[in-house]
């Protein structure tokens, strides 16, 4: 175990629950039911060389960019390297400028004044996410040095590929940065990336079907560079969002700790043939503010804890946070950023997998899904806490051991077999008690069609013992302008 002191479970809001090994059963409280984490403390011991990660295995965070300077997060000391900055249209990026050098992320509040300026239509009132920093903290954070928190690759470097300033990103620049991220050229910006990624983590959706333009950057990276994208499914209980639902993207559903989707993960019910793709799923916090599902008070965990950028507006000094520089998340965007990782890993044990290979192994090696004779299993007539199965979710449970284990495999030339694993069948209080409130975690949710909806972000004031803030609950909207909203649940310090 790291000694990192945010991690045991003894920390504030249990720790870091979501880098700890798989464990639990029915005769525990939900507090020490692991059954839907990862395992990364699993996959640290396993001696298998590589398994802390390697800095030369870069994850690209395709995002808001991420704080730097006096800014910058200490526990990403050394660990980020500064790629470029892909916004475009200078009224969002905050930085006084388009397309520049420097992917510092500025902060991406959106305020009155932006509100009454019609190029902010449809946007929301909030304050700056530091999305990207938060989910380059779960990659990368340092680990084991008595400080903070850990992250997933004790090694790992992330690389920071900014495409959202304020109200989101636009499909243009996420495909310039896909490219640029994974060593290819891009028109108009004079360098090449000296430090390619081959795993490039996108935690932001829209609802619009995948299109040609975000297919051909992401087949031309796969083929010509071996990188993957890993995105997240988005977080309005409906169908997955792009570019999720992109061929060959990794999308990423998000489940609560004891392994059902939680309450907002997107999924998938129209295609019955989601197994054969590249879909997997992994803990996202499963929170319990507004719009979290009639089963909340019973089930909901205490969220993915990670660094954090306390600046409502601009970003501030973290040493000058009042509760620490760290925060509490829920939403499949921090969902993605575990897969990503697992994959960091995969790369470090054996640098020659190909990108079939990377999602193959994190197929072949996932854990079943979980399953409950109290709980339907999710439809679109049950899209809220429900069953996952390999019709909806994808795969299977991520599981960071065995994708080690299978990357080992390659490399020593042998055959990867997974572990028989027992059937885990959820019947504990906790869920009596929820499906006592109501059958169904909640109503049924048309199925996103293409094209815009309307969602809004639900507030929240909730708290827990130690006084955290559910500052908003996003969803991810395309906008009028073709603007991604981060997948993102914050509970800030
Ligand atoms: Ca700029
Ligand atoms: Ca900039
Ligand atoms: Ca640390």
């Amino acid at each position: 175990m790291p000694d990192d002191p945010y991690y045991p479970a003894t920390a504030p809001g249990s720790g870091q629950w979501w880098l700890r090994r798989v464990s639990g059963s029915d005769g525990n409280v939900l507090a020490d039911r692991l059954r839907g984490v990862a395992g990364f403390e699993a996959a640290w011991s396993t001696g298998i060389a590589g398994s802390l990660g390697d800095p030369s295995t870069i994850v690209a965070v395709l995002d808001t960019g991420i704080t730097s300077g006096a800014y910058a997060h200490p526990e990403l000391a050394g660990k980020v390297i500064a790629g470029y900055d892909f916004v475009s249209e200078v009224e969002y990026a905050n930085d006084g400028d388009g397309r520049d050098a420097d992917p510092s992320d500025p902060g991406d509040w959106v305020d009155h004044g932006d509100l009454a300026n019609p190029a902010f239509a449809g946007c929301l009132l909030e304050a700056s996410s530091w999305h990207g920093t938060l989910i380059a903290g779960q990659i990368a954070a340092l680990t084991n040095n008595g400080q903070g928190v850990a992250g997933i690759g004790w090694n790992t470097q992330v690389l920071a590929v900014r495409v959202a300033g304020k109200c989101g990103a636009t499909v243009s620049d996420i495909v310039d940065g896909i490219r640029w991220a994974a060593g290819l050229p891009v028109v108009g910006v004079p360098i090449i990336n000296p430090n390619p990624a081959r795993i490039i983590n996108i935690s932001f959706g829209g609802d619009a079907a995948c299109n040609a333009e975000y297919q051909a950057a992401i087949d031309e990276v796969w083929n010509s560079k071996g990188a993957i994208v890993v995105a997240a499914a988005g977080n309005e209980h409906a169908g997955l969002s792009r570019p999720a639902s992109c061929d060959k993207v990794v999308g990423v559903v998000g489940l609560n700790r004891d392994g059902f989707k939680n309450n907002y993960s997107n999924f998938d019910a129209r295609d019955s043939n989601i197994g054969a793709k590249a879909v997997i799923a992994t803990v996202g916090g499963d929170d319990d503010g507004a719009d979290s599902g009639l089963w909340a008070p019973y089930l909901a965990d205490d969220g993915i804890l990670t660094v954090d950028n306390c600046g409502s507006t601009v970003p501030r000094m973290p040493s000058t946070c009042p509760n620490g520089p760290y925060a509490f998340l829920f939403g499949t965007s921090f969902s993605a950023p575990i897969v990503s990782g697992a994959a960091a890993l995969m790369l470090a044990v054996n640098k020659n997998l190909t990108a079939q290979q990377l999602v193959d192994g994190l197929k072949a090696s996932a854990r079943p899904h979980v399953t409950s004779p109290l709980i339907g299993t999710c439809s679109w007539d049950n899209p809220g806490r429900c069953i996952c199965t390999t019709s909806t979710c994808g795969a299977g449970i991520l599981d960071a051991e065995q994708a080690l284990r299978y990357a080992e495999a390659v490399r020593t030339d042998q055959p990867y077999t997974a572990p028989n694993w027992p059937t885990v069948v959820l019947d504990n209080p906790e869920i009596r008690a929820a499906v006592q409130v109501s059958p169904k975690d909640r109503d049924p949710n048309p199925p996103v069609a293409d094209g815009s909806t309307s969602k809004g972000g639900g507030g929240g004031g909730g708290a827990t013992g130690i006084g955290w803030l559910i500052l908003l609950a996003l969803a991810t909207v395309e906008l009028a302008r073709l603007r991604l909203r981060p997948t993102a649940r914050v509970r800030r310090s």
